[in-house]
């Protein structure tokens, strides 16, 4: 008789105990993405504009803006197109508004200096130093008239004027005298005498202390209180009440 031929079963070994192992660590999530299929459920805008520029901060983009300043005048015939200027005004007509022109009137020198900055004066000349250019100065040099008188003013600063334009002529003189900042004018050579109503200006070269001055001399004739003036040279300047005396100032 054969032995069996089935062996016997070995005993089942014992399960490993498994080793424990440590939580996963979720998944760094990465910067790109996969672009979606599925259709977006609005439309997206249709103007590429990764500035975002929106000047008129109206919400639209000026890409796609017809009138990006929104001030009603269409980008395509604006001036100014960054600028609001309903008007369009354009002194220079050279396209661009005055608005946004640096030079209005086109003659080189840039509104911010320009003493007539909408009549084109380059050399910007002004003859009766007042900072309008002669070119728009209603009153641009020297008229008819006479400055004459003496006086002190609330300050101390003691002055005596003598001033005429007479056919086309400026003459005269002016003496002042300043005893707190210890200078004293004397003039060489009137230059301007300008009157208009009873406000006068009286400019020409002269001597402070012996040093060679181009001054200036202004003086208002009121009728019922204290002249008043003011006097300027480089480095100069007061601005005075009669306290004694009297300015007369007549056409
Ligand atoms: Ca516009
Ligand atoms: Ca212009
Ligand atoms: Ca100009
Ligand atoms: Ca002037």
């Amino acid at each position: 008789m054969t032995p069996p031929t089935t062996a016997p079963t070995p005993p089942t070994p014992p399960k490993p105990t498994p080793t424990p192992t440590a939580p996963a660590t979720p998944a760094t999530p990465t910067t790109t993405t996969t672009p979606s299929t599925t259709p977006p459920t609005t439309a997206p805008p249709h103007t590429p504009n990764p500035t975002q520029t929106d000047t008129d901060t109206d919400g639209t983009g000026d890409a796609c803006d017809p009138d990006d300043d929104n001030d009603t005048v269409d980008d395509t015939t604006d001036n100014c197109p960054h600028t609001p200027n309903p008007t369009q005004t354009d002194t220079d007509t050279d396209g661009t508004g005055d608005a946004c022109d640096p030079d209005d009137d086109n003659d080189t020198v840039d509104d911010t200096t320009d003493n007539c900055p909408h009549t084109p004066n380059p050399t910007q000349t002004d003859t009766d130093g007042d900072g309008v250019g002669d070119v728009c100065d209603d009153v641009p040099g020297s008229t008819p008239g006479s400055v004459i008188g003496l006086g002190v003013t609330t300050g101390g600063q003691h002055m005596a004027v003598t001033a005429h334009h007479r056919r086309g002529q400026s003459f005269g003189a002016v003496a002042y005298h300043d005893p707190a900042a210890g200078l004293r004018l004397v003039s060489t050579t009137l230059t301007l005498v300008q009157v208009v109503g009873r406000s006068a200006v009286v400019a020409g070269t002269g001597r402070v202390n012996g040093q060679p001055v181009e001054f200036r001399l202004s003086v208002e004739d009121v009728p019922a209180g204290p002249d008043r003036t003011r006097v300027t040279w480089r480095g100069y300047s007061a601005d005075g009440a009669l306290a004694w005396g009297n300015l007369w100032v007549r056409p």
